[in-house]
């Protein structure tokens, strides 16, 4: 089995990517690497900003890595407060990662894209894959420019570039992350700790949105479809469920009837007015079997679940 890097491993998606890939793939042969530490995935963990090409060589050639997950970025609101670094950690770390691959030998590169690329030229009802891409945030602006650059490796170089573009993730392992789909996570935190929840959004809004298991299953499904089936070199739409904050709050409702919400959209609406309420995926479909599997009263039962026992921990801890 060869080695397999996750950048960005300590974020939403990465710590439980880590786990997933080594349970498939074997303990030893997985190294978890973000700019950051976290105790949980301390075992082969090491720290990497990916934005040093240096450090980033070293680490390959060091391991012999030959599989190469990107996680590490940062998402749309967060990346708003501070545009111009956004885009240079956003672009820099992907061409690092590409050029590195490409020099190295690397078999295999995940990209995370995102619903962000898509902006105000599209039908927000299933939107297309292909679709004008006219993003209004600098993350969306960075998911375009890095699909076309992964598109340009595979062109160019035939390095065997594979991306998703993800819709909001909903996960109860870490914490929200800067993103405008986190409402959708934050939102469970408070409903069971019996706080009102302040919606940022306000209470019609519809994105796509997809539990982190299906996310996570997506991307290994992706990653280890035969070549021949992957016929975007861009980015794949794929689509879980959609909902408005109204519609997660009657989902709630029915295990926590108390659970009270108020609307103070703020400039994250303005985000999520750009976004595709529904997304279509046929490609996906069509070319690698992606199929979701939860629907929202399955997330909002998980969610109460895994967050309520994972308070319970804290408060006997305290
Ligand atoms: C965000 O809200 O920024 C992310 C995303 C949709 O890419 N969750």
């Amino acid at each position: 089995m060869y080695k397999i890097l996750v950048t960005g491993a300590c974020g939403q998606l990465g710590s439980v990517l880590v786990k997933r890939l080594r349970s498939k793939h074997g303990e030893h042969n997985v190294i978890a690497s973000d700019i950051r530490s976290k105790p949980d995935i301390e075992e082969l963990f090491i720290k990497l900003d990916v934005t040093d090409s240096n450090a980033l060589e070293k680490v390959i050639t060091k391991y012999q890595i030959k599989e190469i997950y990107h996680l590490a970025a940062i998402l749309s609101a967060k990346g708003e407060e501070s545009p111009l670094k956004t885009w240079d950690i956003n672009i820099k770390s992907l061409l690092n990662v590409l050029e590195v691959s490409r020099l190295k030998n690397v078999k295999k590169v995940f990209y995370p894209s995102s619903i962000a690329v898509f902006g105000d030229h599209i039908d927000r009802n299933y939107t297309s894959q292909i679709s004008c891409l006219s993003p209004k945030t600098v993350y969306g602006i960075s998911k375009v420019a890095g699909e076309n650059w992964c598109q340009y490796y595979f062109d160019n170089y035939g390095l065997d570039v594979r991306s998703i573009r993800y819709p909001g993730i909903i996960g109860y392992q870490s914490l929200p992350g800067g993103g405008t789909t986190d409402y959708a996570i934050d939102i469970f935190y408070k409903a069971i700790e019996g706080v009102e929840f302040k919606c940022f959004l306000s209470e019609n809004t519809s994105l796509p949105m997809m539990f982190i298991d299906d996310a996570i299953r997506a991307t290994i499904e992706l990653m280890r479809a035969p070549k021949e089936l992957i016929k975007t070199r861009s980015s794949y739409n794929i689509s879980g469920i959609s909902f408005s904050p109204a519609q997660i709050v009657e989902s709630i409702k029915k295990l926590l009837p108390d659970f009270k919400i108020t609307y103070k959209p703020d400039f994250r609406q303005g985000i999520a007015e750009n976004w595709p309420s529904s997304i279509n995926d046929s490609e996906a479909r069509g070319d690698w079997g992606w199929n979701s599997k939860f629907n929202l009263d399955d997330i909002t039962e998980i969610m109460i679940a895994e967050l309520t026992k994972k308070n319970k921990i804290k408060t006997h801890n305290v």
